[in-house]
């Protein structure tokens, strides 16, 4: 069976998508996302230009032999760029293949290792009340876990706070990435942060009890000593995990925050390969792996750095933005479906308009996640529907200090 066609797709419902499609000379058509928020046309390009016609004519059961081919071949390896177009071909062979085989992609992976995913959502708020609605209406949605961001006093615009107030049961469409010519800065006070957000932490836990599973994004903010103070000052709320305390480059920066707290730490969704997670898994220094199908080279990697991080004890908390498109994220849940070492998925529903264009056979019951059990990895692609939603230009937002200073964001 011969790849006879690679064909790119972007496409923009409610924010931007680049998907390919392959086809083989048999007419089976696999699916795959290589979406990268803010720089889209970048993987598109990468891939229309320099990978499609590598495509052509390879046999479309040798996935591992063309990921292998694709990473080494170019020369140049790594890069959120080059990865996300490999896991966009990764997927749509795997796509393929599950489908030629008449079994949902899990089953290819070793079977089901539990009736479902565990998920958490997103909660946020300006002030306590919204942010305790915004609780509510997550839990209301199904999750059993719940990621808290917050509001800071004299920070005008924080990463991960709905712009506008969530009445409860609105859907959380919270989406940092404008569409429009320039990127907005935000701005940003880590002494108000790190005094701030404990007092949140306290007020949740005393409104929804010790039970409820609390998440935290510190989006590559703080230094070791900042991150290791944060750590220790949310102890007292049990968390399931800080995530991105740090800034990702720097995996030593790990190890002071390790060595002075013990609240669970999560990283990685700017991760592209397994390289990037070697010193924090062999060292122990994190205890979930949170990359992302998308960014981190498709299924095969991910199954790999997960199998890695089985030795540890290491789980799997992988990211599932709404800019990982329905594609990528039905690939990562059935890994996670798969393996031993899941812990959670992170969960963020994709809009009304995405799923007019992504046919999601996916199920979200009873606080579980499942793929289904539509041959391959269970998403079908509309290419009319995608074709009323051109590309629209759209930039992640930056940071910086009162001084002018840029920060990470
Ligand atoms: O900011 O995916 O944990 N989730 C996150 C995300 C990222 C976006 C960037 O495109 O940090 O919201
Ligand atoms: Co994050």
């Amino acid at each position: 069976m011969r790849i006879a066609a690679a064909d790119v797709i972007v496409t923009s419902p409610s924010r931007n998508f680049v998907t390919l499609k392959i086809t083989t000379d048999d007419g089976v058509v696999g699916w795959g996302d290589g979406t990268l928020n803010g720089r889209e046309l970048a993987v598109s390009a990468y891939l229309a230009e320099h990978v499609v016609p590598l495509l052509i004519g390879r046999d479309a059961h040798a996935i591992e032999d063309t990921w292998q081919f694709l990473y080494r071949s170019a020369y140049w390896r790594r890069g959120p760029v080059t990865m996300a177009a490999i896991a966009a071909v990764d997927m749509a062979l795997w796509d393929i293949k599950a489908k030629v085989a008449g079994l949902p992609l899990y089953q290819l992976l070793g079977g089901a290792s539990r009736v479902g995913l565990h998920t958490y959502g997103h909660a946020s708020g300006r002030d306590l009340p919204e942010l305790f609605d915004s609780v509510r209406a997550t839990l209301a949605e199904g999750h059993r876990s719940v990621r808290i961001q917050t509001a800071i006093p004299g920070v005008k615009a924080v990463y991960g706070v709905a712009a506008q107030a969530q009445a409860s049961g609105e859907r959380y469409d919270y989406e940092p990435a404008g569409r429009g010519p320039l990127p907005t800065e935000e701005d940003w006070d880590t002494g108000a942060y790190l005094r701030h957000l404990p007092t949140v932490f306290e007020a949740v836990r005393n409104e929804f009890g010790a039970e409820l599973p609390l998440l935290h994004d510190g989006h590559h903010r703080m230094t070791p000593l900042q991150a290791s103070r944060l750590g220790r000052s949310l102890e007292p709320y049990d968390l399931f995990w800080l995530e991105d305390c740090t800034p990702a480059e720097n995996p030593q920066a790990l190890e002071v925050v390790r060595r002075n707290t013990i609240t669970p730490l999560a990283i990685g969704e700017v991760f592209n390969t397994v390289w990037d997670f070697q010193h924090l898994i062999s060292n122990q220094l994190i205890d979930y792996v949170r990359a992302a199908s998308t960014h981190f080279g498709g299924v095969s990697p991910l199954r790999k750095v997960m199998d890695f991080a089985a030795q540890y004890q290491i789980k799997s908390g992988f990211h599932g933005p709404t800019d990982v498109s329905p594609i990528g994220f039905a690939a990562q849940v059935h890994v996670g479906l798969s393996i031993h070492n899941f812990g959670i998925q992170e969960y963020m529903l994709h809009s009304d308009r995405t799923n007019r264009v992504f046919d999601q056979g996916m199920t979200f019951v009873d606080g579980y996640l499942h793929p289904s059990d539509r041959p391959g990895l269970g998403v079908d692609f509309d290419e009319q529907v995608a074709a009323e939603f051109p590309y629209q230009r759209a930039y992640l937002p930056f940071n910086r200090l009162p001084d002018g200073t840029m920060h990470d964001w």
